[in-house]
């Protein structure tokens, strides 16, 4: 059993697709551990990208991430880091396949509608970021 943390990202949210997302999930057998909906501040998305601070997209990855609300989850199943990136698809949502969420939701290579933690460090890493060891525990 694995463990990977997702975001729903501002483009996605304010186009109504959370649902939509969240059901996909679901179809694929991912469970959902946890979920937040919450608006990142600028720190605060600067510290989730922080490995891509010398990159020139990075000033303007912060401000997409921070002009509205995201949707922040812990999904849970066999290998789920690789089946939620599958399910994702290429992070060029122009260039995704339309059978994936970046090819159905996203709309560029930034606003491509959905993260996920690609390793399980950077998962393990990130999930605390965002949730505390209360909401990750298993209250089955
Ligand atoms: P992924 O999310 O597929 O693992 P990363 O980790 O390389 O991709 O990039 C993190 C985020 O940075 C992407 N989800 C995307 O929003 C943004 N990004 C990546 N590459 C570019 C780029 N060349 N131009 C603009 N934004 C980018």
């Amino acid at each position: 059993m694995q463990r990977t943390f997702a975001i729903i990202k501002p483009d996605a949210v304010a186009a109504g697709h959370q649902g939509a997302i969240l059901a996909k999930i679901q179809e694929a057998g991912l469970r959902i551990v946890a979920l937040k909906s919450l608006r990142l501040t600028k720190a605060q998305a600067e510290g989730f990208y922080a490995v891509h601070r010398e990159r020139p997209f990075f000033g303007s990855l912060v401000t997409f991430m921070t002009e509205g609300p995201v949707v922040a989850l812990c999904l849970e199943g066999e290998n789920a880091i690789k089946r939620w990136r599958d399910l994702m698809g290429p992070t060029n949502a122009s260039e995704a396949p339309k059978d994936t969420l970046r090819g159905q939701f996203g709309t560029s290579i930034e606003r491509n509608a959905t993260h996920g933690s690609d390793a399980p460090e950077t998962a393990a890493y990130e999930l605390g970021f965002f949730f505390s060891g209360l909401e990750l525990a298993d209250l089955g």
